[in-house]
């Protein structure tokens, strides 16, 4: 898809997410361990799950299994039995759980302020729309292309509904990189200001939120996507650099 194309489509999505994948709620229920998602970046049902990890704040390290994928689809297969996605391991509680919304029911139960979800919101919802975005990205994120294998996973700052974040995690999918993903959906008025602007306008603010504070210390902004290497010690913002990186590095 074309520069400006693949730009509109990215944005389209984030706005047929109506809002969700955005904002995270300030939740004191985390996790010790991060959780653990077996997951296609293009599928709807794996994304709706996704929108409940920004929401929530979680964090999680994705396996991404495309479609003839190699790498993760049979360590999916050992732990739940088949290779359906998403796949969700919770090593707090030895909990491995298929179907988007028995996912979405236990992490709102478990790390969620006690608020249940229906499955018409879920499945009635949610899940539309995450169709919808799917669509309108081509299903971009779902099928295999051949990588070098990273010896640690790399680490991703993002929220779902990004639409620059979402080009890199469609690039680590469909090149089966592991990431250890960083929630950072926005807490307070602040985080929608633009970082170029908030810096120039707000240079003393100070996010609220954990992983927002660990990336404005660790980079003196909250720009998403950022990504951290840790099999070369090279991080950086920018999804169009990130996008080269990762050609340089891991693309076959
Ligand atoms: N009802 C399931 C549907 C999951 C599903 O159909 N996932 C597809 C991907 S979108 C899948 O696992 N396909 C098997 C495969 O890719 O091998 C849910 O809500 O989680």
């Amino acid at each position: 898809m074309p520069g400006i194309l693949n730009f509109a489509s990215s944005f389209l999505g984030t706005l047929l997410a109506e809002g969700r994948g955005v904002s995270a709620t300030r939740n004191p229920n985390h996790p010790i361990l991060p959780l653990e998602l077996y997951d296609m970046e293009g599928c709807p049902f794996c994304r709706v799950v996704r929108e409940v990890m920004t929401q929530l704040d979680l964090n999680v390290i994705i396996y991404p299994c495309p479609k003839k994928g190699t790498r993760f689809r049979p360590m999916a297969e050992r732990i739940g039995g088949k290779q359906q996605f998403p796949l969700l391991v919770d090593p707090n509680t030895n909990k491995r759980i298929y179907e988007s919304h028995d996912i979405i029911a236990y992490l709102y139960e478990f790390y969620g302020d006690g608020r249940t979800v229906s499955k018409v919101s879920t499945m009635g919802i949610r899940t539309p729309a995450s169709i919808a975005i799917s669509t309108v990205r081509l299903y971009k994120g779902i099928k295999v292309r051949k990588s070098i294998e990273p010896k640690q996973p790399l680490i991703l700052y993002s929220f779902e509904s990004s639409p620059f974040a979402r080009f890199v995690r469609e690039y680590l999918c469909e090149h089966e990189l592991p990431y250890l993903l960083l929630n950072v959906g926005r807490t307070q008025w602040q985080d929608y200001v633009p970082p170029l602007v908030r810096q120039y306008l707000l240079p003393d603010f100070k996010p609220n939120h954990k992983n927002r504070l660990g990336l404005t210390e660790r980079s003196g902004n909250v720009t998403v996507p950022y990504l951290i290497d840790p099999n070369t010690q090279i991080e950086m913002g920018e999804s169009a650099d990130i996008l080269d990186y990762l050609k340089e590095n891991y693309a076959v």
